[in-house]
């Protein structure tokens, strides 16, 4: 996009306008390329290449799996999994990778490129990273979207395990969960079969135990805060 300078003082009054509406009108189509959500200043995300066909789009908690170029500001290279010859696979908007990447690649197709220019503050800060991005970089990213898949079933395994969504998990629902969990090993994996089936006899034991160290008030329940595996909602 244009660089929209706020103030001109040599250009007259109507001419100021008039750029600041053009300014104004680049921003909207800027945001409604790029993504619904608002980009934050700074960040600028250019379409290189739109696929015509595109019935599947990036969203938070997506694995996407893509193909980039990081350059610094003079050009220097500074990765790319091209040289590699290995795409690079992450969750998307779940802080996974710099914010610049996971603002930058929301609503994009597959086969989409982008040239992402990422600030500083949504990229390596005044830090930098390792001796190759110095501190207070601006990166250039061309992008292109290689694969996009479902985020992993684990995502809130509290919610999962939740069945009456009362906020906290009774024993009946965790040995549900368990047992649930047990058969489907064993469908995924026959040959393990008698361990599944041992597992199954311990399963009262093994209920008693998650209680024992979940359980830290004990009353009989598990609390969202209790429970310490999996269980946050942003994805
Ligand atoms: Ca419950
Ligand atoms: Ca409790």
């Amino acid at each position: 996009m244009a660089s929209c300078p706020s103030k001109s003082a040599s250009a007259a009054a109507s001419s100021r306008f008039a750029l600041l509406l053009l300014c104004a009108v680049f921003a909207v189509l800027a945001n409604s390329v790029a993504t619904a959500d608002q980009l934050p200043s700074g960040l600028k995300v250019d379409t290189v290449y739109k696929p015509e066909i595109c019935e599947v789009r990036s969203k938070k908690g997506d694995q996407l799996t893509m193909h980039y170029t990081g350059t610094l500001q003079d050009g220097t290279k500074f990765d790319s999994s091209l040289d590699r010859q290995q795409p690079f696979t992450f969750q998307l908007g779940v802080g996974q990778v710099i914010k610049g990447w996971d603002q930058g690649l929301l609503d994009m197709c597959v086969g989409e490129k982008r040239k992402l220019v990422i600030p500083p503050e949504l990229g390596y800060g005044d830090t930098g990273a390792g001796n190759v991005i110095p501190g207070g970089a601006t990166l250039t990213f061309d992008v292109e979207l290689i694969h996009i898949s479902d985020s992993p079933p684990t995502a809130n395994v509290f919610k999962e395990i939740d069945a009456n969504d009362d906020k906290q998990l009774s024993r009946e629902e965790v040995s549900e969960y368990l047992k649930k969990q047990m058969i489907e090993a064993e469908q995924g994996s026959p040959g393990e079969s008698e361990e599944v089936k041992k597992m199954l006899a311990d399963h009262d034991k093994l209920v008693e135990e998650i209680f024992q160290h979940e359980d830290k008030d004990r009353n009989g329940f598990i609390s969202h805060e209790e429970f310490s595996g999996p269980k946050h909602d942003e994805l």
